[in-house]
C-alpha cells in the first residue's frame, strides 16, 4: 500500500546469529510492514560494542519509513519483527540478535513510559548518526540542531562501512 503521511527513522542493530543476515532479513521485513513504505536504507556498518565489551561487534544500519501508523503502532510492529528474530532480552546493552529502535518520528518529541522519541541515545552514537547522515544529510533534529552538527560533535568510535546501500 502507499503510505506517505509520516516519516520515521529506524535504527537496526545485531551482534548475534549471523548479524549481516539478521539485518538483511530485517530490512526486507521492514519494507513489507503494512501501512509502511521503505523510503531509504543506509549501508551496513560494523561497529565496536558500546556497553559491555565482552560481546561481538555489531552490524548497524538505519532506514527511513513512510508510514500511516502512529508512533505506538510502529513501535509494536518493530517489536513483532524483533520477536520473530528470537530475541531474548537479557542485560541492558548486552548482545542481541536484533534490536530495532524508533529514532525519530517526524519532528515529534515523545516521552511516555514505553516510548521516548527521539531515541535518548541518538546524540551519542556514531553507529546511528553516520548511517542516518548517509540517508538524510539535510535532516534537522527536533531540537533544532542540524544532523551534520550533531554528528560532528559525536565522539568517533570504531565504525566501518561494510556494504553499500541497496546491497
Ligand atoms: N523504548 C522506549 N523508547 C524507544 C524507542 N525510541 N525505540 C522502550 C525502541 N524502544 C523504545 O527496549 C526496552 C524498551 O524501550 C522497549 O520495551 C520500549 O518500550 P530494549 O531494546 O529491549 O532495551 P534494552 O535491551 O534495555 O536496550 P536499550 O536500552 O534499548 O539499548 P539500546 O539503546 O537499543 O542499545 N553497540 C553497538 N556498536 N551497536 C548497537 O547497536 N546497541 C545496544 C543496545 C548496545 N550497544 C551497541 C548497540
Ligand atoms: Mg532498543
Amino acid at each position: 500500500m502507499t503510505a506517505s503521511n509520516h516519516l520515521a527513522y529506524i535504527g537496526l542493530g545485531s551482534n548475534l546469529g549471523k548479524p549481516v543476515d539478521q539485518i538483511s532479513t530485517a530490512l526486507a521485513e521492514l519494507a513489507e510492514l503494512p501501512a509502511c513504505e521503505l523510503a531509504a536504507a543506509s549501508s551496513l556498518y560494523r561497529s565496536a560494542p558500546l556497553g559491555p565489551q565482552d560481546q561481538p561487534d555489531y552490524i548497524n544500519a538505519v532506514v527511513a519509513l513512510r508510514t500511516t501508523l502512529n508512533p505506538l503502532e510502529l513501535l509494536k510492529a518493530l517489536q513483532t519483527i524483533e520477536q520473530a528474530h528470537e530475541r531474548v532480552r537479557q542485560e541492558r546493552w548486552g548482545p542481541r540478535t536484533l534490536d530495532l529502535d524508533l529514532l525519530l518520528y517526524d519532528d515529534l518529541r515523545i516521552g511516555s513510559e514505553v516510548l521516548t522519541v527521539p531515541h535518548p541515545e541518538i546524540y551519542r552514537r556514531n553507529f546511528v548518526l553516520t548511517p542516518l547522515y548517509e540517508i538524510a544529510p539535510g535532516l534537522v533534529m527536533p531540537c533544532g540542531q542540524s544532523l551534520a552538527a550533531v554528528a560532528e560533535s559525536c565522539p568517533p568510535g570504531g565504525l566501518e562501512r561494510i556494504s553499500h546501500a541497496g546491497h
